[in-house]
């Protein structure tokens, strides 16, 4: 192994829950929180928007993982204060949102490795990933329900749209939970892997991101869900213009040169 494919520390100012590295172009970054089962409290969340707004320009995918037994408790509980007025509440909920939006429309494919529980605001925060690798062990719970809060950190529109809103429904109404399969077949992850070999199968998928052109990832992280929210009218000529701008960049030029002189790799069956 080459010095360029350590893992190396990256330089921002992070909370002691939160820790980061880099191995070449992609970044790993671990809930550190593991005796309170990576329980979500304000510095994480904040130390989160700070990770994925000011990573250095070279990174290329990010992969998400938790230490410890479980991948994340959800909000920190300890902190759900009774003091705080109606307006401050909304605004702690809109700061997991301004948090959130700034890993689902960041610059980089981000993966998440699920394991253990993944509940209320770490499902929460999975669903603001690109990609979801569950190993065995993961399981899924909303249970605010049961706690007599809300969702708060974006799931009612991003698990809903992961699974829909049944399963939302039935997750909080009933407090049940779903097993690392059923959870792969309802839609929370794209990927299910033996226990241990999470961090494997992401970072072989944040290296293939990262290797897409930065146009196509920006096509894909950006334009891609908002097209889907939108007018279908409106949507297809987004796709139009976006195509034009994808096509028209240099590397996709050489890249279509490459396959048209036999050079790039074809489109072979993969399993
Ligand atoms: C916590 C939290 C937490 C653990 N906030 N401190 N989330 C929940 O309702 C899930 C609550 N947690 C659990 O159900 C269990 O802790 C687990 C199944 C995740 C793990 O069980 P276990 O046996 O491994 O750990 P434990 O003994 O329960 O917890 C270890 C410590 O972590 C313990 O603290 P200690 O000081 O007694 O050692 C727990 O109190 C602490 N801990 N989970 C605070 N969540 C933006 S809105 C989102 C709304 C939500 O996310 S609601 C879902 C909240």
């Amino acid at each position: 192994m080459t010095a360029e494919h350590q893992d190396e520390p990256i330089a921002l100012d992070l909370p002691p829950s939160l820790k980061a590295t880099r191995r070449g172009a992609i970044a790993h970054i671990r809930l550190a929180r593991a005796e309170k089962r990576n329980a979500l409290d304000d510095v994480t969340v904040l130390g989160l928007e700070t990770f994925f707004t000011k990573l250095p320009e070279d990174i290329r995918a990010v992969v998400l993982t938790g230490e410890g037994k479980h991948f994340s408790a959800g909000l920190d509980l300890s902190e759900v204060a009774n003091d705080l007025d109606p307006l401050e509440r909304v605004l702690h909920s809109r700061m997991w949102h301004r948090a959130f939006e700034a890993i689902q429309f960041g610059r980089t494919p981000d993966v998440t490795v699920l394991h253990g529980a993944v509940v209320g605001g770490g499902l929460e925060l999975a669903a603001a990933t690109h990609l979801r690798v569950a190993e065995l062990s993961a399981y899924y719970g909303l249970p605010e329900g049961q706690r007599g809060i809300f969702l708060g950190g974006g799931g009612s529109v991003r698990i809903a749209r992961l699974i829909g809103v049944p399963w939302v429904q039935d997750l909080m109404l009933t407090g049940r939970t779903l097993s690392a399969e059923e959870g792969h077949a309802a839609g929370i992850t794209q990927y299910l892997v033996e226990d241990g070999r999470g961090l494997e199968k992401a970072l072989e998928l944040a290296a293939k991101a990262a290797s897409n052109t930065t146009t196509t990832n920006f096509a894909v992280l950006h334009a891609l869900p908002r097209i889907h929210e939108s007018h279908p009218t409106s949507g297809l000529l987004t796709e139009s213009l976006m195509a034009t701008i994808a096509e028209m960049s240099p590397e996709a030029t050489e890249r279509l040169k490459d396959f048209l002189e036999k050079r790039a790799a074809k489109v072979l069956r993969q399993s």
